[in-house]
């Protein structure tokens, strides 16, 4: 948990001392990092959430462990969990929630530095986040393309031949592949973007991490790319990853959305945020 040392920069180590901080204008490059906790309120299950999470009912599809379905090596081999769950998963079916709304927010602000999400249903840029702000850590559902030659694959031809029970696979008659959608599976390299700008955490004035139980790399190491100093706040229904180890650390442990309401009433914006929010 938060340790009980005093904070070096904010006024206190409170959901009112980041707000403050934002106040004065002090945070003006925001760097957000979240997972897929910002979107089970939609509908979407994450992976570790005891009971409700996605690890927790691959018992169905007899996996030789529960990331198999993510392993592109099972994957080439047996790709129809994957197209089983791509199914239930099809992003088209939901909408956003408030977190991603005020994440668009704070661009709307002109106080976003990037988002880093892990998450790969798109509700980010459908609530208007402009996709230059986002670096989509593990990919998307937007494209898709033949695991071998490479080649592009309409990603709404590719739901629509899964939706048949049936297996997309490469035009190319000499190839033959496997497609799908252009999220990185466990044995993938980082997406470029990713790469390139792995490090800009260190040019923020505030993190904010949100709905991740940062456990996967290299991901999970962004947040300890912040200065020393720079305020790191975490909503999220548990502590993860070092969070709460600065000083100027702050842990606000419960659900995303009502945790985003409560910073945006204390920021004065919880009006702007609904209205925001009922757009989408
Ligand atoms: P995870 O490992 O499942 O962790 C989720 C975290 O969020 C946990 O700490 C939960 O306690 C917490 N959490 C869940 N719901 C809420 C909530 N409503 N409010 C606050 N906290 C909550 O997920 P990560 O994203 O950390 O793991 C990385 C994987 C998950 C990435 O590779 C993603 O691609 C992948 N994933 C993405 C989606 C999506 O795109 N929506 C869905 C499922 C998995």
């Amino acid at each position: 948990g938060q340790d009980a040392s005093t904070p070096e920069t904010l006024e206190s180590r409170t959901l009112e001392g980041i707000a403050r901080y934002i106040k004065d204008g002090k945070a003006k490059k925001i760097v957000i990092m979240t997972g897929a906790g910002i979107s089970t309120s939609a509908g979407i299950p994450d992976f570790r959430s005891p009971e409700t999470g996605l690890y927790a009912n691959l018992a169905r599809f007899d996996l030789p462990h529960a990331e198999s379905v993510f392993e592109i090596s099972y994957f080439r081999n047996n790709p129809n969990p994957f197209y089983m769950l791509a199914q239930e998963l099809d992003p088209s079916k939901f909408r956003p929630t408030i977190t991603h709304s005020f994440i668009k927010l704070v661009h709307d602000k002109g106080l976003l530095l990037k988002l880093f999400t892990q998450n790969i249903d798109c509700l980010e840029s459908r609530a208007g986040v402009p996709s230059d702000s986002i670096i989509e850590a593990h990919g998307s559902f937007a494209t898709a393309s033949c695991i071998e030659c490479k080649s592009r694959y309409l990603p709404e031809k590719m739901l629509e031949v899964v939706r048949k029970g049936s297996v997309p696979q490469c035009e190319d008659d000499t190839c033959r592949g496997l497609v799908k959608p252009n999220i990185v599976f466990y044995g993938e390299p980082m997406p470029e973007s990713f790469s390139q700008n792995k490090t800009l955490p260190a040019d923020a004035d505030l993190a904010i991490v949100m709905g991740t139980s940062l456990t996967v790399y290299p991901f999970a190491s962004l947040p300890g790319f912040c200065g020393e100093g720079v305020p790191r706040l975490l909503i999220n229904n548990e502590q993860v990853g070092s969070l709460g180890s600065r000083p100027d650390d702050v842990l606000l442990l419960e659900d995303c959305d009502s945790g985003v309401r409560k910073l945006a009433k204390a920021l004065g914006w919880l009006e702007e945020l609904e209205t925001e929010w009922a757009k989408t």
